[in-house]
């Protein structure tokens, strides 16, 4: 494996004179963004078990490298996340709510329900590409999107995260060389958390480590602790200067590891040695930052006690706000396709609504009759 970056010791400690480049408002405000994504976790992993929700992913393990990486990212620039990713969205300001609409898939989610649960996407206050359940496909995307906006000569970079599972597909290969030989201003983010759902990394590749493949497409590359929230944001930042420099993609490796299930389909005791899970229990991320915080006297007893209870309270609250909205109307099905309605969909859409009416089963909804 490279080299790997490390800012924050297991102490808290940084070098001295060492500056993240973030007001005391601003750590405490990464601080926040990692309880959230605990709450979130915990939460849906209530919803999904009490047959609320159909199914979440558990974040846990995995915050710093989110909110580290989310950290370097300006509000004008591209996300493309992994579906482990709940931190970049809520360290941007994506209201947890509009989280949950999507997690039950609801009328106010921006998929009006047509997509899995965790599969978000917004556009305000970041863009927040919509998460492909296909490992691999948004490289390209991303890849795509850095091209076009390096034509139109915009000031944008594009963050791509995937797993370390993620670099066996072709979408992969073919998105690193593109970004490499077009010189497309993205980050790719490669969160190597150990296990590809029960694939641990030695079957994944022969590789010595993930962040070496960035080489044979001749991108600069590096390793970092992805327990150590200033290890990503600073690679991440220097990623995004190369970019913004017109100097072309960068490749991060970020070491960690999924302390939950792959899913909450998912049981990891049948394929995670508990040893294994002992000694990263040790690195925990949000520890680590606390401690950091600790040591610049930003943190007490009190605002810890505060913060939890405030976060999980905020959760809570998206949740019961989106148990209680309405599913999406029936006429959601035929809606957003077509911009003129051909006419027979028109008329299986008429025949739909008047025999679910007359069952009594589901109502058209209350929006405008899309046909
Ligand atoms: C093309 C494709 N193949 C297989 C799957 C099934 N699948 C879903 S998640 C996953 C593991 C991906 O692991 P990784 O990229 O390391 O991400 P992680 O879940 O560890 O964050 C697989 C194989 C899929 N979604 N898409």
């Amino acid at each position: 494996m490279t080299d790997m970056l490390t800012v924050i010791s297991p102490t808290g400690a940084t070098k001295k004179g060492y500056d993240a480049g973030l007001s005391d408002e601003e750590l405490l405000h990464c601080y926040r963004s990692m309880l959230l994504v605990r709450s979130f976790d915990e939460i849906c992993l209530k919803l999904q078990r009490s047959g609320r929700i159909g199914f979440s992913i558990p974040n846990l393990g995995i915050e710093a490298t989110q909110v580290g990486a989310a950290s370097a990212m300006r509000k004008t620039d591209w996300i493309f996340p992994s579906y482990r990713d709940f931190g970049m969205a809520l360290y941007h300001g994506i209201k947890p709510v509009d989280m949950m609409h999507n997690m039950f898939g609801n009328a106010e989610d921006a998929a009006k329900g047509r997509q899995m649960p965790v599969h978000f996407s917004f556009v305000d206050p970041i863009h927040f590409y919509s998460i492909s359940s296909p490992i691999g496909t948004h490289l390209p995307h991303a890849v795509g999107a850095a091209y076009a906006s390096k034509v139109r000569k915009e000031d944008t970079v594009h963050l791509v995260s995937f797993g370390d599972g993620g670099t066996s597909s072709s979408g992969f290969h073919s998105g690193m060389n593109f970004a490499a030989v077009w010189k497309a201003p993205v980050v790719f983010l490669c969160q190597n958390n150990g296990y590809a759902i029960s694939c641990p990394s030695e079957d994944q590749t022969a590789s010595d480590g993930y962040a070496i493949k960035a080489q044979a497409y001749g991108m600069p590359h590096q390793t970092v602790d992805g327990n150590d929230l200033f290890a990503v944001r600073d690679a991440v930042l220097a990623a995004t200067e190369r970019a913004r420099k017109g100097e072309g993609p960068s490749m991060i490796e970020a070491v960690t590891f999924r302390m939950g299930g792959h899913s909450t389909s998912d049981d990891p005791t049948k394929y995670v040695p508990k040893e294994v899970v002992e000694k990263w229990k040790k690195k925990d991320p949000v520890e680590r930052f606390r401690k950091y915080l600790q040591k610049r006297k930003l943190w007490t007893k009190e605002l810890e006690e505060t913060m939890r209870a405030e976060t999980l309270a905020e959760i809570d609250a998206a949740a019961k706000t989106a148990e209680k909205t309405p599913g999406p109307g029936l006429e959601t099905i035929f809606s957003d396709v077509f911009a003129e309605v051909p006419d027979h969909i028109r008329s299986q859409g008429e025949f739909l609504f008047d025999l679910s009416k007359r069952r009594g089963e589901a109502d058209a909804g209350d929006g405008e009759f899309p046909l």
